[in-house]
C-alpha cells in the first residue's frame, strides 16, 4: 500500500491531522495499536480553546460540538473559604473556551473519517516507522497475523507519551526534559447536574480539587490524591465527602452527589522532546509534550501542533514550498513551551506539595492574593487560559 502521510495513533491529533489532510485532498492512512471501543471509553480532556474550536471546524466536524458544547465565559479560583472569579470573557476582549469532552471530540472526528472514505487501521501489532531519515519512509505492522507495509512521503507520529514514534527516534538527536509532580488527580464521572455552571479550581489545605463538567446533567470532578492511592481505597462516598471538605461551604452545600460510573487516577508530569521532527518523521501531541492537566492544554495543545503541521505539510503538496515543514519543530515548540510554564505555574499555585515548608504556603498564598487584587495579574491568567495565538 502507498499513501502521502502515515499517522500512527487514532487519538484527538491523528484523528484531526488526518481530517484535515482528507479535507484538503492529501492522502493519508491511520494506524492505530488498540480498537476504536478502546480508544472511546477513555476518558480526558473537558475544556477547548477557540483554536481548537476552529480546527474542529475545518475539518467539517465541528457540527455536534456547537450543538451540545458548553460555552464558557469564566471559571472561579476558590481558596480561604470563598469564590474569585475569573472573568474570561471581559479579560481577553471576547475570548471564551468551550466545554466539550475529548471522548466526544473523538467520536465526531472518527465518525466523520469513516463518512469521508479515509482508512483507518485499528488493531495493529508491532507499528514501527522506518528510514524517515531518508527519502523514502515506511511503516510496518501486523494485522490479523498478516505483516503490512505502507509506504509514504511523511509519517506523523501521535501516538501519545508512551508512543513508538518518539521512541524510533535514536537518543542522542533527542532532548528530553521533565518534571513529575509528586501527587496525581483521582478524577470521577457521575450522572448528577454540575455544582456550578462554571468551573471551580479550589485550593485547599487538604489538596487542590476540580468541579468541571461534560453537560447540564453530568459532572467531572477531581481530587488530589498522592499517586500511591489505591482505587479501590476511594467508595464515591469516600469522595464525596472529601470534594466537599475542599470547596467553599455554599459549594459543598449546594453539591449533588450521585453514584460514579468512571474512577480512575492520573500522575502529573512535565514533559518535552526536542526537535519534533526528524526528517520525514514529526512528532505531534503528546508524542512530543505532557502538560499536567490543571491548565487545561494537553488536547489544546496537540491541536496547534496539527494545525502547524497541517499547514506545513499543505504548503508542501498545494505551493511546493517546504518552508512551513521546515519551521515545524521552532513553531511548535515555541507555543509548547509557553503551555508548559502555564500548566507547572497553575500547578504550583493550586496545589499542595509534600514538602511545602511556611516560607512556601506564605508565597502561594501571597500569588493568589495578588492574583485577585490585580487585573493585569488575571489578565495574564486569562490570556493564556483562552488559549495563546496560533
Ligand atoms: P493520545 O490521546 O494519547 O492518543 C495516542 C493514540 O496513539 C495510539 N498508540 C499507538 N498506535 C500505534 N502504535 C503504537 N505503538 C501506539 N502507541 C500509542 C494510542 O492507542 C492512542 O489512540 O494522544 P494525542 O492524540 O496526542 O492527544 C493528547 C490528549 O489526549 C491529551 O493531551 C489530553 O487528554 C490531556 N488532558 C487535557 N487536555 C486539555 O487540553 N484539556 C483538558 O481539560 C485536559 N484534561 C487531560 C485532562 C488528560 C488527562 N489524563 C488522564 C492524562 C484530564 C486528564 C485526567
Ligand atoms: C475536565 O473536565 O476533565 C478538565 C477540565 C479542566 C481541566 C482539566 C480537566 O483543567
Amino acid at each position: 500500500m502507498r499513501t502521502k502521510v502515515v499517522i500512527i495513533g487514532s487519538g484527538p491529533s491523528g484523528l484531526l491531522l488526518g481530517q484535515l489532510l482528507t479535507e484538503g485532498g492529501i492522502d493519508n492512512v491511520i494506524v492505530d495499536r488498540v480498537s476504536k471501543d478502546y480508544i472511546l471509553g477513555r476518558v480526558r480532556a473537558g475544556v477547548l480553546e477557540e483554536g481548537t474550536v476552529g480546527l474542529m471546524d475545518r475539518a467539517q466536524a465541528g457540527a455536534r460540538m456547537h450543538q451540545e458544547g458548553l460555552p464558557h465565559d469564566g471559571f472561579s479560583l476558590a481558596f480561604d473559604g470563598r469564590d474569585h472569579r475569573i472573568d474570561l470573557r471581559q479579560l481577553t476582549g471576547g475570548k471564551r473556551v468551550m466545554v466539550y469532552g475529548q471522548t466526544e471530540l473523538t467520536r465526531d472526528l472518527m465518525e466523520h473519517r469513516e463518512r469521508s472514505g479515509a482508512v483507518t487501521i485499528y488493531e495493529a501489532a508491532n507499528v514501527q516507522p522506518h528510514d524517515f531519515d531518508g527519502h523514502l519512509p515506511y511503516v510496518t505492522f501486523e494485522k490479523d497475523g498478516t505483516a503490512q507495509r505502507i509506504d509514504c512521503d511523511f509519517i506523523a507520529g501521535c501516538d501519545g507519551f508512551h508512543g513508538i514514534s518518539r521512541k524510533s527516534v535514536p537518543e542522542k538527536a533527542l532532548k528530553t526534559f521533565e518534571k513529575v509532580y509528586p501527587f496525581g488527580w483521582l478524577g470521577i464521572l457521575a450522572d448528577v447536574p454540575p455544582v456550578d455552571h462554571e468551573l471551580i479550581y479550589a485550593n485547599h489545605p487538604r489538596g487542590f480539587a476540580l468541579c468541571s463538567m461534560r453537560s447540564t446533567t453530568r459532572s467531572r470532578y477531581y481530587i488530589q490524591c498522592a499517586v500511591s492511592e489505591k482505587i479501590e481505597d476511594w467508595s464515591d462516598t469516600r469522595f464525596w465527602d472529601e470534594l466537599r471538605r475542599r470547596l467553599p461551604s455554599h459549594h459543598a452545600e449546594a453539591m449533588v452527589t450521585g453514584p460514579s460510573f468512571e474512577k480512575s487516577i492520573a500522575p502529573l508530569r512535565s514533559f518535552v522532546a526536542e526537535p519534533m521532527r526528524f526528517g520525514r518523521l514529526f512528532l505531534v501531541g503528546d508524542a512530543a509534550h505532557i502538560v499536567p492537566p490543571t491548565g487545561a492544554k494537553g488536547l489544546n495543545l496537540a491541536a496547534s501542533d496539527v494545525h502547524y503541521l497541517f499547514e506545513g505539510l499543505r504548503e508542501h503538496y498545494q505551493d511546493r514550498s517546504n518552508a512551513g515543514i521546515d519551521a515545524y519543530s521552532a513553531r511548535a515548540l515555541a507555543r509548547v513551551w509557553k503551555a508548559v510554564r502555564f500548566s507547572w505555574w497553575m500547578t504550583t499555585m493550586l496545589h499542595r506539595f509534600p514538602d511545602t515548608g511556611d516560607f512556601d504556603q506564605r508565597i502561594q498564598e501571597a500569588e493568589l492574593d495578588y492574583l485577585t487584587h490585580s487585573v493585569a495579574a488575571e489578565t495574564a491568567l486569562a490570556e493564556n487560559y483562552v488559549g495563546l495565538p496560533y
